[in-house]
């Protein structure tokens, strides 16, 4: 591959002697030339800039001078690439089609306030040049230099026989599936009191992977969640989807890539729309073979914007909401949930609940619970009641059960009855229902004794689930 760089400071890019760049120019991998942009000129001076059209401080670089510099090398047609603080954001994607293309990869190094617009403009005109106007983020450097090194060390290590073990080049962030590299460690197993995870050093290469990815997703989360919003969904396995539901995303059913969900307190205003969720998936969580009427009869009378409103207004209830499209806290580019209720553009998209959990607190602290079945078994006082966990059906299995069920739990242990902690938290769930009590021994719940009761002549086989919030 051949590349050009083209400069007032050529000894700027000496560095592209040494290392993997210096070894790959000597094995003839690549053929790089550095050219001083004052070769061209021809006046006393060697001007290659001058004042700004339309005035403004600093200098503009000439375009008759570039276009001198540059026509030779874009002889043959080739990339003109243009390091430019106002160019779009330099990726792996641009990177892999430079290391692809043929032709010359020309990189135009400009200082002062930049280069003649018309430069890029003319180049953009010829049909055998592509021009990339790039970036390497968002500060200010004083000309393009190092750009071009970030340029041409990206593009020439992905040059065929550059990099000794291909493998390195695919497992690299931005290489692979759109996720942050994971934290490497190396011997001593122990440096200053800092130990290296023990999940590395168990040999248990599954459980090693397995911590690797969910680390790539927290760091994903914590430093670029641009790019969680670009992940396939269809590439998320069942693990990766708990991880980011526990870091407020959850990949709706049919949906690309994940969306930002948070969970909070439900309001008054939230009362309609709890009591359409709860209506719509009470059927979901209803015993197979339950009569249609039954359920219209139940929904009708208990699943009603008044009931959710008295929960929410209630001090022993806790109603919890997730929505969905709010946008994220962390990052700030999306719409903060704080700015959705009541937003004067309109131009926001309407956060939609996703599920809810209703925890009933006891009225005393040492009031016991109030079936006797469950009052046997459930021994901690005071104990509060996980009464409700709705997921809307697109989002069953997107790993927002867990973030409500983490949340309930979090919430009621933090809450007092007669000033005194919380120190259980009970629920009763089908025995039969083995996936339901799998996720709730997920989040910590252990089966304590069963319970059987009577709805007309519906007899319910349950099991009474605690989670110990001591
Ligand atoms: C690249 C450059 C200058 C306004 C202010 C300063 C040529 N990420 C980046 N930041 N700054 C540059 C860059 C890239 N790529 C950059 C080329 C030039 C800055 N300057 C100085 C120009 N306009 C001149």
């Amino acid at each position: 591959m051949r590349i050009d760089v083209v400069t007032i400071f050529p000894d700027y890019l000496a560095p592209l002697d040494l290392s993997l760049i210096g070894k790959a120019r000597r094995d003839g991998l690549v053929d790089l030339a550095v050219h001083d942009l004052r070769d061209v000129t021809t006046d006393r001076h060697r001007t290659v800039d001058d004042t700004p059209a339309g005035g403004g401080a600093g200098m503009v670089m000439r375009a008759d001078v570039w276009g001198e510099a540059l026509d030779p090398l874009l002889a043959v047609g080739g990339v003109l690439a243009i390091p430019a603080p106002a160019g779009e954001p330099l990726t792996q994607a641009t990177l892999d089609s430079l290391a692809t293309g043929d032709g010359p990869l020309v990189v135009a190094c400009g200082r002062y306030e930049g280069i003649d617009a018309r430069v890029a403009e003319h180049y953009r005109g010829r049909d055998d040049v592509r021009v990339l106007e790039y970036s390497l983020g968002d500060y200010v450097l004083n000309g393009g230099e190092v750009a071009a090194l970030a340029l041409v060390e990206g593009v020439v290590r992905l040059l065929p026989g550059v990099v000794g073990n291909p493998d390195s080049l695919a497992e690299e962030s931005h290489a692979g599936d759109g996720t942050l590299e994971y934290p490497v460690y190396t011997r001593p197993t122990e440096w200053r009191g800092l130990e290296i995870p023990p999940v590395l050093t168990s040999g248990d290469h599954g459980a090693a992977a397995a911590w690797r990815r969910e680390r790539s997703l927290e760091r994903t989360a914590a430093r670029r969640p641009d790019l969680l919003d670009a992940l396939d969904a269809g590439a998320l396995t069942k693990a990766d989807r708990r991880t980011l539901a526990r870091l407020g995303r959850v990949v709706p059913d049919g949906a690309p890539s994940p969306v930002p969900v948070t969970v909070r307190d439900a309001g008054p205003d939230d009362a309609e729309a709890l009591a359409a969720l709860a209506a719509a998936t009470f059927a979901l969580a209803c015993p197979p073979g339950t009569a249609e009427e039954d359920i219209a009869a139940f929904v009708a009378e208990h699943l009603t914007a008044e009931r959710m409103a008295a929960h929410i207004a209630s001090p022993t209830a806790i109603l919890q909401v997730a929505e969905v499209g709010t946008g994220r806290a962390e990052d700030g580019t999306g719409t903060g949930a704080g700015s959705v209720r009541g937003a004067a553009d309109g131009a926001t998209a309407r956060p939609e609940l996703a599920g809810y959990t209703l925890t009933h607190l006891p009225g005393s602290a040492d009031a016991v619970p109030y079936a006797d079945d469950v009052a046997a078994v459930v021994i901690a006082r005071p104990a509060a009641e996980l009464s409700k966990i709705y997921i809307a059906r697109a989002y069953l299995g997107s790993g927002l059960g867990r973030l409500l069920l983490d949340s309930a739990v979090a919430a009621t242990a933090t809450s007092e009855v007669d000033g005194e902690p919380v120190r259980a938290l009970w629920l009763g769930t089908n025995a039969r229902n083995r996936r339901a009590r799998k996720a709730y021994e997920r989040a910590g719940f252990v089966v304590v004794g069963p319970r059987r009761f009577r709805v007309g002549d519906q007899v319910h086989d349950d099991v009474v689930m605690v989670r110990d919030l001591t």
